[in-house]
């Protein structure tokens, strides 16, 4: 080669490789980003809650603070159970109910005589803490604390003196138990409580009566690398997502605004210009409730509601705080325990191929053209490495080419949070038979995002940044097939007292037992309404697929007396009859102007050996102001002379809207009356459904 040629060649190449060297502007913060502790949290991911205290053993949700720390008696406790049970199901760390509202704590504090200290149980010498902050160590899991700034025992709580001695609570356990990683502030402040034997109504603001800025200046004294959530005052490293019900929303925006009050209903969604970051927490329980309730063991959450509840959390930008209820012996039941194995599996063998690995990756643009931030950087599995586009240009995409026709049902993407979060929509495409189709069109992306679509088989994918506030950054990208999980039916029974099994898909075929035995295919085959003679009925029912061969996990419901002949009394409204329809879904409410408190009164059509009743409020979230708190419930055998049976509060009902069931003494009667004392919010009380348990 002629010696100029060379050099001209060289100079030119030169201005192609210095870009590729390197010399590319590096893409700058946009907003807020998230502190090294928050991100050294999001990467967790999926970690447990454990609720356990002295109300484990009245069967109640709250404790009231009044109860006999001496029922406290968990004969074969061992929180290396709970480890290994968390740490088997691919869980991080393990955050602790070390004190719940009644103020019983489960290490022995100095400043409190409610706690194991004062009990028969090991001779008082216990530290559940400790044990289950050692158990974490030998389990390579982190370790938090829940810390209830509501305590229904503490004489001085509403005073000044109470913050003195939270805050000298909160010195013990952030002190004493080596790193914690979490701590947790519930915000939940019903009010009445024992309060030293007061045994009143003490309200406080949430916002002052903390002084939570300097509480929060004393945590990071004493843990610096701890994240703080907080749900009832200022704002903190995490934020709640509104709901206990297992999910956040599907725009989800990991900032908020560090003043002013955010609605429960901008929680799920985070501000989309908010000033500070404050990423999602997912907090449910693994049951209905928080705490251990044995009418709940069938009610342990399915591997399809387990798997929801994963996208729903983690593949929506949030985190997974699942809750296990310690029974009263002091372990983890084995339900929960199966359940969250077949999870942890179901989860592994979903995302154990990333189809992406042997494929290639193009994009419509990169940052410098060829640089170190090329298509190839968001499926290299380098979580710190990304594919950036130029400055300004906020719409883009990125194809990836499969060697071969791919069959796959999940997209998975990742932003580089570490600058910020910065797409706003985008879309994803698969060319199939040689034509685009589209297979979603989505809003935010931020830590992690998953999206399940029904199975296609494409040569390429495309995934199209639609929106972004500043130059997109794609750390990570995964496609995934995923093996079908079957859905357990629904089993609904209809007022008239017919039982109704559904699947969830209609290729399912179902089978279902009435003997208690678990039904297989050899078991019923349901074809329609089940006659039952007095409603009572023990219902098991399985779906099942005959091309796979493949069955769901079970279903199972116990319905009682039968509510053919039951009659709402004094209420013209035709409406009022989905109170006793069976349908979950379907509500009735009392009138907005009525004031409290309210009644609703039935006539069950003949006498009965009644021994509890259950209410279900209106299922739907934004019917929560709906929801009774507090109520009074009476039997009659002529709707006149009313016995009152019951009476007291649904605890924590407003963020977990379940089924309440309440025992009382067994009474006969023909007429029952709900009494609704409080509503969350409205006057307008509302109900899904309506139920008793006899004899
Ligand atoms: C709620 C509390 O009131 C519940 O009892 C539970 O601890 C849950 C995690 O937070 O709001």
């Amino acid at each position: 080669m002629h010696t100029k040629s060379f050099f001209i060649g060289a100079f030119f190449c030169l201005g192609v490789i210095i870009p590729v060297l390197g010399q590319v502007k590096a893409p700058r913060a946009h907003g807020p980003v998230p502190s090294e502790n928050q991100l050294r949290w999001q990467e967790m991911e999926y970690y447990a809650f454990i609720h356990f205290s002295i109300n484990t053993y009245t069967d109640m949700a709250w404790g009231k603070g009044d109860e006999d720390p001496k029922l406290f008696n968990p004969t074969d406790m061992d929180c290396r159970q709970w480890a290994r049970i968390c740490k088997e199901a691919g869980m991080k760390g393990i955050i602790f109910t070390a004190k719940h509202h009644s103020g019983f704590c489960l290490w022995p504090s100095k400043y409190t005589d409610y706690s194991i200290k004062n009990i028969p149980w090991r001779n008082g010498q216990a530290d559940i803490v400790r044990e289950l902050a050692d158990a974490c160590k030998e389990y390579g899991l982190k370790f938090g604390v829940y810390l209830s700034p509501w305590d229904r025992n503490h004489a001085e709580y509403g005073k000044p003196a109470y913050i003195t001695y939270f805050r000298d609570q909160l010195r013990e356990l952030l002190s004493n138990y080596g790193d914690i990683f979490e701590v947790w502030y519930d915000g939940a402040n019903g009010g009445s409580g024992y309060y030293g034997g007061a045994n009143e109504t003490r309200r406080i603001d949430a916002k002052t009566y903390y002084d939570w800025p300097n509480t929060y200046k004393l945590v990071r004294e004493l843990q610096p690398n701890i994240v703080i959530w907080n749900d009832g005052g200022d704002r903190a490293d995490l934020r709640w997502v509104g709901t206990e019900a297992g999910y956040v929303g599907e725009t989800n925006w990991s900032l908020l605004n560090a003043t002013g009050d955010v609605p429960e209903e901008m929680l799920r969604h985070g501000v989309e210009n908010g000033d500070s970051w404050v990423p999602g927490e997912v907090n449910t329980s693994i049951r209905p409730e928080w705490f251990y309730h044995e009418r709940e063991d069938k009610k342990v959450k399915t591997l399809p509601q387990l798997m929801d509840l994963y996208h729903h959390s983690i593949g929506r930008n949030g985190t997974l705080l699942l809750n296990f209820p310690i029974m009263p012996n002091g372990l983890i039941h084995e339900k929960d325990e199966k359940a969250v194995l077949e999870f942890a599996s179901a989860i592994k063998e979903a995302f154990a191929v990333n189809l992406v690995e042997k494929a290639g990756a193009e994009a419509s643009n990169i940052r410098g053209k060829r640089s170190k931030y090329n298509a190839k950087k968001a499926i290299d599995g380098d979580k710190e490495s990304y594919w950036a586009t130029d400055d300004g240009v906020n719409k883009a995409a990125l194809t990836i080419n499969f060697t071969k026709p791919t069959a796959f049902n999940r997209f998975l993407v990742q932003e580089y949070i570490r600058l910020g979060q910065r797409v706003k929509t985008f879309t994803v495409e698969a060319l199939v038979n040689g034509v685009w189709k589209e297979l979603a069109k989505e809003t935010t992306i931020g830590y992690k995002r998953i999206l399940r679509f029904p199975t296609v088989e494409a040569t390429k994918l495309r995934f199209t940044i639609t929106d972004s506030k500043s130059c997109p950054l794609i750390s990570n990208i995964g496609v995934y097939k995923a093996p079908q999980i079957l859905t357990p039916p629904t089993i609904v029974r209809e007022q008239s007292g017919d039982i109704r099994i559904t699947p969830a898909d209609p290729e399912s075929e179902l089978y279902y037992s009435l003997d208690g035995s678990t039904p297989t295919v050899q078991s019923n085959k349901y074809t329609g309404p089940i006659k039952t003679n007095d409603g009572k009925a023990d219902v098991k029912a399985i779906a099942y697929n005959k091309t796979t061969g493949k069955s769901s996990t079970l279903t199972e419901e116990k319905f009682d007396i039968a509510r053919k002949n039951w009659k709402v009394l004094g209420i013209e409204d035709k409406n009022v009859s989905k109170v006793l329809d069976g349908n979950v879904n379907t509500n009735w409410h009392q009138s907005r102007n009525a004031k409290m408190p309210v009644e609703l009164v039935i006539d069950l059509g003949k006498q009965e050996n009644l021994t509890g009743f259950r209410y279900l409020p209106d299922q739907n979230w934004w019917a929560d102001g709906s929801i009774i708190t507090q109520y009074q419930f009476f039997v009659a055998e002529d709707n006149q002379a009313w016995e009152l049976v019951s009476e007291g509060e649904f605890a924590n009902i407003k963020n977990n809207p379940f089924w309440q069931t309440k025992s009382f003494n067994p009474i006969k009667g023909r007429y029952i009356k709900l009494k609704a004392l409080q509503n969350v919010q409205t006057t307008a009380s509302g109900y899904a459904e309506i139920d008793v348990i006899t004899e």
